[in-house]
């Protein structure tokens, strides 16, 4: 039976259908706004990115006659230019290009404003373009409790603004809260079974996919109302520049309270996640071959329509990171099936927004299962997300998601954690490699990171690659990265891009880069740090960086991109040398050198107060920012002690108990002085302690320690930080660099590994 079904769909396959079934589900999620309202948008966006004196200089016009998803450029005789585009995304992007290309000016997550100079002639420049990707995909579910968990419209709007311009037209809107809220309460579930439900606003990304409940909660329907305002305002502002957004749709979890109301339903406790403690893990999964599945799904899909319209996407995850009850194809066959028939009966248009995530457990998605799940449902209706096609692709293991179109997506960063690292070489070539895969599905490029705000140049390069067809010129995209992102064309600039492309932007195979540097894991004797680069690398950027101090030019706030990134180079310098120190105190631990453990924890201390030093001057560093915004967000003041709570256990502990321990740490001002340092400290001086009085130093009394007296605690200080930067970037990275430069035999890297980009052009 299966294996007939294979070979059916390999045979679809190979007669090319898969592309006529992405192409089908395409047309089906374009979003109905007007090309009239998507040119007033699109003119607005310009606004608020150029001022509106130079606003003026731009015609835009959206164009359905053009090619799909395309943009043409000219210059009109009133010296005014003119972008033409398929919809408004494309115009937007469009606009990046000729900013990007003809004015050498740049955007990037946090600036999305550009100044140009007064009396600008605008330069002749005719260009056309086709996006080859027909989708341009962003956002991880959890970058939406790692990153926007505190957003307010202003930085959305922000934010969409940046989306448009590189071209992304399709995201998320996962929030659901205030409807689920609501009908469970129709359902009979009491205020206090729902309140054990729902966890904080900085775990609900977990809580929606049935990992967790109730933790850091509660989540009162005062403050669901209000996210759920805000999604509405957030999913019009998308909508109108002609982007479409998932909804989610029922993936199966239900409050522990529901076998109360339905005793005789069908209902399985889900896996333990990450050894929560069952008052907060384990919530119900309806069996699929219950009808309170279809009953709950159409009820909720029908308020999620009501509420936020739709573009007839919709997402649902019911495995993430848990494993179904049944080994067996008919299972996983039937979950699938009564996912997406639930969808169909309420939007007879619904395509299904699926993580390729779950996939990634081999040891349990055997291809039989991963076959009878994906074929469950008709070709051209799940639109899959390959969610880290950079490490872990699977579509070439699922003969393309068995001819499910799907999407090429870098995951890149876990939890958010901080340090230059990634591979440009991979996302160059894989997306090609993807692209020409005989007979594959692919439909589409995206970016899925649990968390933004780091590694700017990685994210941008992938966007642009999605737009184009042809592999970047990767040494001359990086020259002129550095002359867009500082202003100014100078060879140091650029040379200091070329080292850091070559070196943490440059990693080969499989990295399994977790964020993990001996500053913010919990110190022990059995880290094994290890790169992939030789760290000079990053002393030779740093240094041509300083050097370069006097020509950044100060309009259009260069001098501020400048600063963030000597910040950031200084701290991924203090960080991979803190790797070194703690690789040669392990060393001198083991070989009972008092004196040289001592010496080389006092530098450790010094370090980190460096790093401390070096982040306070930085607004984009800070956890006193991170603090602020929760606190802000919270509409009741009993509520402030909790959202503080919520944003302080998520970057450390996260868990009652520290269940994943520093998973979303983060190298921030404020986190190094009062968390990492204090850790560091405890622990040098228990091995200290035990180095002189020969014995050996006692790992479980530590671990006891250090989560007691500092990890756990953290989490319910209420400590204010200060919420902008303090003191010059510039002199304080110049004067580490003159310091730590005497101490660098105590921190190089003696090995580290370099091997070939490998990428497999799988035919089948
Ligand atoms: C722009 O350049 C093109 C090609 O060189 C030329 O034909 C056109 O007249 C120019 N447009 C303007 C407004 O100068
Ligand atoms: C559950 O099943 C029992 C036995 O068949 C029946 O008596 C009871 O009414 C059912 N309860 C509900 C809520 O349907
Ligand atoms: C930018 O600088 C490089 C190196 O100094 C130089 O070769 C190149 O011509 C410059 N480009 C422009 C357009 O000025
Ligand atoms: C790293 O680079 C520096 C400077 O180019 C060089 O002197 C050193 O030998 C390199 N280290 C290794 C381990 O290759
Ligand atoms: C190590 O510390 C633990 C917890 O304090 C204690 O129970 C244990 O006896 C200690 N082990 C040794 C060898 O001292
Ligand atoms: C991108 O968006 C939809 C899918 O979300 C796709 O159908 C369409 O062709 C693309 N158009 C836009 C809005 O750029």
């Amino acid at each position: 039976m299966h294996g007939l079904r294979l070979l059916l769909i390999l045979l679809l396959i190979q007669q090319g259908r898969s592309k006529d079934f992405g192409a089908e589900l395409l047309s089906r999620i374009v979003p109905e706004t007007k090309p009239i309202e998507q040119e007033l948008a699109v003119r607005e966006l310009i606004e608020r990115v150029l001022g509106e004196r130079a606003a003026n200089l731009f015609e835009v016009q959206v164009d359905k006659s053009l090619e799909l998803r395309s943009y043409q450029i000219e210059l009109l005789t009133t010296r005014k230019v003119r972008i033409a585009g398929w919809d408004g995304v494309s115009v937007c992007k469009g606009l990046h290009y000729y900013l990007k290309y003809a004015l050498h000016k740049d955007v990037d997550w946090f600036k999305t404003q550009i100044e140009l100079p007064d009396n600008l002639q605008l330069p002749n420049i005719t260009y056309r373009s086709t996006s080859a990707s027909a989708i341009v995909y962003y956002q991880n579910v959890c970058t939406w409790s790692y990153s926007f968990a505190w957003w307010n419209f202003a930085q959305w709007r922000r934010h969409i603004d940046w989306m448009a311009l590189m071209g992304i037209n399709l995201s998320l809107a996962p929030n659901q809260e205030h409807i689920w809220q609501q009908l469970y309460q129709e359902l009979g579930l009491s205020a206090e079974e729902i309140a054990a439900h729902f966890a904080g606003p900085a775990f609900q990304a977990w809580q929606r996919m049935g990992n967790i409940r109730g933790w850091a909660g509660p989540l009162p329907p005062t403050y669901t109302r209000l996210q759920q305002l805000l999604q509405q305002q957030v999913l019009q502002a998308q909508r109108a520049l002609g982007m479409s957004v998932a909804l989610p749709a029922f993936a199966g979890h239900v409050p522990v309270a529901m076998r109360r109301i339905y005793p005789n339903a069908s209902l399985t406790a889900m896996e333990r996640w990450n050894h929560f403690p069952s008052s907060y893990c384990c919530s119900l999964f309806v069996e699929p071959s219950d009808p309170l599945f279809k009953q709950l799904a159409t009820l909720f899909l029908q308020r999620v329509q009501q509420t936020y319209g739709s573009n007839h996407i919709y997402f649902s995850d019911p495995f993430n990171e848990m494993r179904p009850r049944l080994a067996e194809p008919a299972y996983v066959e039937a979950t699938a099936k009564a996912i997406y028939e639930s969808m169909h009966a309420v939007d007879a248009q619904a395509v299904w927004l699926l993580q390729g995530w779950m996939f990634l457990r081999t040891s349990f998605w055997s291809d039989a299962l991963v076959q009878a799940f994906l074929t469950a449902v008709p070709l051209g209706n799940i639109l899959a997300l390959d969610l880290q096609s950079e490490q872990f692709p699977q579509y070439q293991r699922t003969y393309s998601y068995y001819g499910q179109p799907f999407v090429w997506c870098m995951l890149h960063n876990f939890g958010g954690t901080l340090g230059m690292f990634g591979s440009v070489e991979i996302i160059n070539k894989g997306i090609t490699a993807a692209r020409r895969l005989p007979h594959g599905s692919m439909v589409g490029v995206g970016i899925t990171p649990e968390g933004i705000g780091q590694n700017y140049v990685l994210y941008a390069l992938t966007l642009e690659r999605a737009w184009s067809d042809a592999e970047l010129q990767l040494v001359d995209w990086f020259n002129y990265y550095a002359w867009t992102r500082y202003g100014v064309n100078d060879t140091r600039l650029a040379q200091a891009w070329q080292l850091l492309r070559g070196s943490v932007y440059s990693y080969y195979g499989l990295e399994r880069m977790r964020g993990k540097y001996a500053i913010n894991r919990r110190p022990s004797l059995g880290q094994t740090p290890w790169t992939w680069y030789n760290s000079s690398s990053i002393e030779q950027a740093w240094q041509l960086l300083l050097s370069a101090n006097a020509i950044i030019p100060l309009e259009d706030d260069k001098y501020a991109m400048y600063a963030h990134d000597l910040v950031d180079i200084t701290r991924q310098f203090l960080q991979q040398s803190a790797d070194q120190l703690y690789v040669n105190l392990k060393s001198a631990y083991r070989k009972k050198q008092l004196q040289r453990f001592e010496y080389l924890g006092s530098k450790l201390l010094l370090l980190l107060d460096d790093l401390e030093l070096i982040l306070a001057s930085s607004s984009h560093f800070l956890l006193g920012s991170w603090l602020q915004s929760s606190k802000q967000l919270a509409p009741t003041s009993q509520l402030r002690a909790n959202f503080e709570f919520n944003a302080r256990n998520q970057i450390t502990a996260w868990g009652p108990d520290g269940q994943i321990l520093d998973y979303a740490s983060k190298q921030w001002s404020g986190l190094v002085a009062d968390y990492y340092k204090p850790r560091w400290q405890l622990f040098l001086d228990a091995v200290t302690l035990a180095l002189q009085s020969q014995r050996s130093f006692n790992a479980t009394d530590y671990k006891l320690r250090v989560a007691k007296e500092i990890e756990l605690p953290f989490s319910y200080e209420t400590k204010e930080y200060p919420t902008h930067s303090i003191g010059d970037s510039w002199y304080i990275s110049q004067q580490i660099y003159a310091r730590w430069l005497d101490f660098s035999k105590d921190t190089q890297f003696l090995h580290y590994n370099c091997l070939p980009v490998n990428i497999r052009y799988t035919e089948f």
